[in-house]
C-alpha cells in the first residue's frame, strides 16, 4: 500500500488559543511526517471550495464565517493511514463528546455558538485528500 497523504488545518480557534504548536506536535508524535505547512488568511473563494459538500447545511454560513474569522494553519501529513489515523488523533466533531486524550477532546468544548469550534480539520478519504490539498497548496 501505497504512503498515504492528509489536509490538516488548524482552524482559528486553535491558532487564536496558541494551540498550534501542541496540534502538530500530537501529530508528529503520533509518528506522522509533516510534509507542507504554512499560515494561511484563507479567503472566501477558497473556502467555499473547501466546504461545497456543505453547501446548504444549517452550519454552512457560520463555519464559512469561523473559518475567515482569523489566520489558520494548514499542513500536509504523509503516513501509512494517515487519513484515519489524524481523524483518530483529532477526535469526534463534537468537541463536548469527543473522548478525553484526543485534540478536540482535551482542547475544545461549545462556547454556545451556531458551529462547532472545533480546533482541527482532517480529510475523510484519498479522494477528498488530494482534492483540499490541491486547494490549499496549488
Ligand atoms: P468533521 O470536521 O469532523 O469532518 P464535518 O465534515 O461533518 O465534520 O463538518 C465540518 C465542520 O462543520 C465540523 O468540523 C464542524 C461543523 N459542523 C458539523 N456538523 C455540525 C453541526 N451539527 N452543528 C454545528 N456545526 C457543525
Ligand atoms: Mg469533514
Amino acid at each position: 500500500m501505497s504512503i498515504e497523504r492528509t489536509l490538516v488545518l488548524v482552524k482559528p480557534d486553535g491558532v487564536q488559543r496558541g494551540l498550534t504548536g501542541t496540534i502538530l506536535s500530537r501529530i508528529e508524535a503520533k509518528g506522522y511526517r509533516l510534509a507542507e505547512l504554512k499560515q494561511v488568511a484563507a479567503s472566501r473563494e477558497l473556502l467555499e471550495k473547501h466546504y461545497e459538500e456543505h453547501v446548504g447545511k444549517p452550519f454552512y454560513e457560520p463555519l464559512v464565517e469561523f473559518m475567515l474569522s482569523g489566520p489558520l494553519v494548514a499542513a500536509v501529513f504523509e503516513g501509512h493511514r494517515v487519513i484515519e489515523g489524524f481523524r483518530s488523533v483529532a477526535g469526534t466533531t463534537d468537541p463536548t463528546t469527543a473522548a478525553p486524550g484526543t485534540i478536540r477532546g482535551d482542547f475544545g468544548r461549545d462556547w454556545g455558538v451556531k458551529v462547532q469550534q472545533n480546533l482541527v480539520h482532517g480529510s475523510d478519504s484519498p479522494e477528498s485528500a488530494e482534492r483540499e490539498i490541491g486547494i490549499w497548496f496549488a
